[in-house]
């Protein structure tokens, strides 16, 4: 017969026990702002007459903003006041972003963005393991059928429970609600699930979640304040290519496998 002292160690455990883990997209499987999002928005521009023309730096400074048509808004308010609005400029920035998502997604046809290192290797460790996946991001769904569908080929979309992405939610990243919304899908609480994330505002919005946080950088997002992510790297790593831990501890872990989330996830 089982004391009190185990029972109650049993439900500690349930409750600690690692169920899912909650991917980003952008910056986090993929490296895809300078060399993807950011060309194809030039390419929308270009193709509708705009002098708009958002370079490497400048790029950067409009990230501050999550959501291709939010950052569009952002753009003309922070930097281009004198720019003449037209009365529909809404609609025009939607025609605007539409354009941006043919563009984005024909580039990630072409296989210019690769998946980041570790990202396939992780899935797959997760898969095997039988913990449940789920993707939590900004960008427009369509981004990430094409992303995944590119990468990891067309089963891959199944791999997740739930795809939480773009205007599913009414606000975007910091704000909390694409993680909120895919835990409530999940039916899980945020104590049994990691996020995994490249931004600041991602891990804001993971942490007002609950959701204890890896970071892996991007040469975006280097700088920015990751206090309170449970660890931050330069990448997820690989067995013969070994992450560099910016912020925090990874015990004896030299990549990001199953050992090593197991760890993470007892030090929360
Ligand atoms: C990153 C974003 C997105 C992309 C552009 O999303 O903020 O807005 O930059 O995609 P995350 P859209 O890091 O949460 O994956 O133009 O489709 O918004
Ligand atoms: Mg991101």
């Amino acid at each position: 017969m089982a004391n009190l002292q185990d029972l109650d160690k049993l439900d500690t455990d349930k409750l600690n026990t690692l169920e899912a883990l909650i991917f980003d997209v952008d910056g986090t499987l993929a490296d895809t702002e300078r060399d993807g999002h950011r060309l194809a928005f030039n390419q929308a521009f270009e193709e509708s007459g705009l002098d708009w023309h958002w370079d490497i730096d400048l790029y950067g400074k409009l990230l501050a903003v999550a959501g291709g048509k939010e950052r569009m808004q952002f753009y003309l308010d922070q930097f281009r006041p004198d720019w003449p609005r037209p009365n529909h400029l809404q609609e025009m920035i939607a025609e605007l972003h539409r354009a941006k998502t043919h563009h984005y997604t024909r580039l990630l046809s072409e296989g210019v963005i690769p998946l980041r290192p570790g990202v396939k290797r992780l899935l797959m460790e997760a898969r095997q393991a039988g913990l449940r996946l789920a993707i939590a991001t900004t960008t427009t769904p369509a981004n990430v059928t094409a992303l995944l569908e590119h990468t990891l080929g067309d089963d891959s979309l199944s791999w997740f429970e739930v795809i939480a992405a773009g205007d599913m939610v009414p606000a975007k990243k910091p704000a909390p609600d694409i993680y909120r919304y895919t835990l409530e899908k999940m039916a899980l609480p945020p104590q049994a699930c990691l996020a995994f994330e490249d931004s600041r505002n991602g891990l804001v919005s993971a942490q007002a979640s609950g959701l204890a946080t890896i970071v892996t950088v991007t040469d975006y997002t280097r700088h920015h304040n990751f206090d309170g992510a449970l660890l931050v790297l330069d990448c997820l790593g690989e067995p013969d290519a070994p992450f560099q831990v910016l912020q925090g501890q990874a015990g004896a872990a030299t990549h990001v496998d199953l050992t090593c989330v197991q760890y993470l996830h007892r030090a929360i």
